[in-house]
């Protein structure tokens, strides 16, 4: 496998947002607050996803961290909502509005057609505990990954994936002793209990994240994005239905059988789908 080449994809303040030959990585760039995010942060990434989303030639997309933090040397993924920031109602932005909606990163991540892994270099706390749990694979260094649910110290909790579908991930037991005892779990701990899929040296972590985003790549598009979709499912309700199903119209698209339908319907005419088409 050929080392990575990364190239700027766009300029933030927050975050680095970089591609190389398939793979997109998201960064948070905020290490000597832990990684936290703030309302830029978060639109920033809501920025970063989308450009990722279009992106024909991305498949995989790593979202990883800078670090360590130049104060104390302490690496992190994200330790989650900045508690400077947070107002009343929210989290305040340089509008003056308070805002949620790290839940839309969230969602990206869940309803986008691609794989996600978090690379989780060092603390990955509250909501950076949520984000990671939401991704479709996380990687975690064996050295300085600690995993830490804070939601209940700080009265900032998450009721959706960052809870109920760790719980699936885990089993309800020991997600609610994560989130009742708030307290830290090794890398190893973390693998032991199903959240991370594997425990990698810290020197290493960045090029085995490049590396099984590789493994990914070789695979059909269209599989990997109806098995995601088809895991989503169960959990998601009528919206995982609907993502699921979104994508078996853009198959039935390409059949011979949706081409006479519309052309039909252009030509004014009935549609001719043919006969012998209805398989057992
Ligand atoms: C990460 C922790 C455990 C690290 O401890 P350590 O190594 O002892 O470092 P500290 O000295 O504590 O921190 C170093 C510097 O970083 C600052 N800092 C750390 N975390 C934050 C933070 N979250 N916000 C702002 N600043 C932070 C410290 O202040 C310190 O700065 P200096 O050097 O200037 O003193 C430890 O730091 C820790 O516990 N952090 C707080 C973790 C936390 O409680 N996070 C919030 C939890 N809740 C959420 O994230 C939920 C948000 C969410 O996802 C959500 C859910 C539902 C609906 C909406 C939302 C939403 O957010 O939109």
């Amino acid at each position: 496998m050929s080392a990575p080449t990364w190239k700027t994809a766009l300029e933030f303040e927050d975050i680095t947002y970089k591609k190389s030959n398939g793979v997109a990585r998201i960064a948070f760039n905020r290490p000597n607050v832990r990684n936290a995010f703030r309302p830029h942060t978060t639109s920033e990434l809501i920025k970063a996803f989308y450009d990722a989303q279009e992106d024909t030639s991305i498949g995989v997309v790593l979202l990883s961290a800078e670090g360590p933090s130049t104060k104390d040397g302490v690496w992190s993924f994200c330790s989650g909502g900045d508690q400077k920031a947070r107002g009343h109602q929210g989290y305040v932005g340089q509008d003056g509005q308070h805002r949620l909606n790290i839940l839309e990163v969230q969602r990206m991540i869940r309803f986008m057609p691609k794989v996600v892994i978090a690379v989780v270099p060092g603390w990955a706390v509250g909501g950076g505990h949520s984000l990671h749990v939401v991704c479709d694979m996380t990687l975690a260094s064996k050295e300085h990954a600690i995993f830490k649910q804070t939601d209940a110290d700080v009265t900032s909790f998450d009721g959706g994936y960052g809870s109920a579908y760790l719980a699936k991930m885990v089993g309800q037991k020991k997600a609610r002793e994560i989130f009742f005892l708030g307290r830290n779990y090794t890398a190893q701990e973390a693998f032991e209990m199903g959240m991370v899929n594997a425990v990698v040296p810290h020197e290493q972590l960045e090029a085995t994240a490049y590396q099984w985003a590789q493994e990914v790549l070789q695979k059909s598009p269209t599989s990997i994005k109806m098995l995601k979709f088809a895991m989503n499912l169960t959990d998601d309700g009528m919206v995982g239905q609907q993502v699921f199903a979104g994508e078996a119209t853009r198959l039935a698209y390409m059949t011979d059988e949706a081409k006479e339908g519309r052309n039909a319907f252009l030509e004014k005419r009935k549609p001719d789908f043919g006969k012998d088409k209805w398989l057992p």
